[in-house]
């Protein structure tokens, strides 16, 4: 197994001799979603960004950013967050041995993802205000120190993570349609632009939360609110290349309920057997909710790990069973499993 800077090098903007700092990111697992398939009425397939690295799909993009400002010579490296950039961030910062700082807003971003970007070393700022706020902060200080900005504003992102396009366009050949979550909207303004260069065009649908919507709404939200904390932000940074992406494949960009979300989100966990986390279980109620047009092939993105939420899981799973340590009760305890 390679990174993706090393298996699509042809494809992206470094020569052979720049620094590359990998962890074996990409190539994740297309799963076939029978029960789903069945549900929906067409071939659906999973693709599992969260068995990238640090459990998202932010790694494909992060590789190719921070080995970009490796190779400029950068010393520390920055971003705003809602968790898993801020994450990756700080894996791939520590792989390079330069510093990393990543501004999430306060409260709001999942456990998993504090625990990770903390664990790598990055100097984590609790921001009292929201995503929106944050990546308006960290760019002006981009601007006035020598800080380099990772947040997928920053070009090197994109190229990195179309490569997810290409690795569903090997696999499957033809692809109708796409469903993917929506947030800041880096991910489908890279993934049309990897279908693109390869001459394709499935339709592009994205789904955001209800109560953070701006793209469905037209307008951004000051005060974006879900329990799919990854996409809670109100003003995405690219927004005019997503609203192309949806237009250009014939798509579609609509809103998910957070308990549409929650309900895909434990769906898929209890019939597929796949954990993904809130934000990307967006993907599956979007296709579940609102279809995806007459797609006979539909890849859903399933952009990060459900472990990375623990605290969501807990509140949505069942309770765990108590018993005394004595073999009648932990006979009863299991064989009511098949009840
Ligand atoms: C699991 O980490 O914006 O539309 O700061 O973590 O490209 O923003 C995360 C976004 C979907 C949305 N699913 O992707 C961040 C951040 C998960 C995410 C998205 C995010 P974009």
């Amino acid at each position: 197994m390679t990174g993706l800077i090393e298996r699509y090098r042809d494809r992206l903007p470094f020569a052979d001799d720049d620094p590359v700092v990998s962890l074996q990111e990409g190539s994740t697992p297309l799963v076939h979603a029978p029960r789903l398939s069945e549900r929906v009425g067409a071939e659906v397939w999973l693709k599992i960004e969260g068995a990238n690295p640090t459990g998202s799909f932010k790694d494909r993009g992060m590789t190719c950013a921070v080995s970009d400002a490796v190779r400029n010579g950068a010393e520390v490296v920055v971003c705003a967050s809602t968790g898993n950039t801020a994450a990756s961030l700080a894996a791939y910062a520590a792989r390079a041995g330069i510093g990393g700082a990543v501004l999430v807003p306060e409260g709001k971003i999942a456990t998993g993802k504090l625990a990770q970007s903390l664990m790598h070393g990055a100097r984590v700022i609790s921001l009292r205000g929201n995503f929106d706020e944050a990546l308006a902060l960290v760019r002006q200080v981009c601007d006035r120190q020598p800080v380099a900005l990772v947040n997928s504003v920053n070009p090197f992102r994109l190229e990195g993570q179309k490569t997810a396009a290409f690795e569903l366009v090997e696999e499957l050949g033809e692809l109708d349609a796409l469903c993917i979550p929506v947030g800041n909207a880096g991910n489908v303004t890279a993934y049309w632009k990897g279908f693109q260069e390869l001459g394709h065009a499935p339709a592009c649908f994205g789904f955001q939360a209800a109560g953070a919507a701006p793209l469905v709404a037209g307008h951004p939200i000051e005060k974006p609110e879900t329990v799919a904390s990854a996409i809670r932000i109100g003003n995405p940074a690219r927004w005019e290349e997503a609203m192309n992406a949806f237009t250009a494949s014939r798509g579609q960009v609509r809103a998910v309920t957070d308990a549409q979300i929650l309900d895909a989100y434990r769906w898929l966990a209890r019939n597929e057997g796949v954990f993904c986390e809130p934000a990307s279980a967006a993907s599956v109620a979007g296709l579940l909710v609102h279809g995806a047009g007459e797609a006979r092939r539909i890849a859903c993105v399933l952009t990060g790990n459900g472990i990375k939420d623990p605290q969501t899981a807990l509140e949505q799973a069942g309770a765990v069973v108590p018993c005394e340590p004595v073999l009648g009760a932990v006979e009863d305890a299991i064989l009511g499993a098949a009840a």
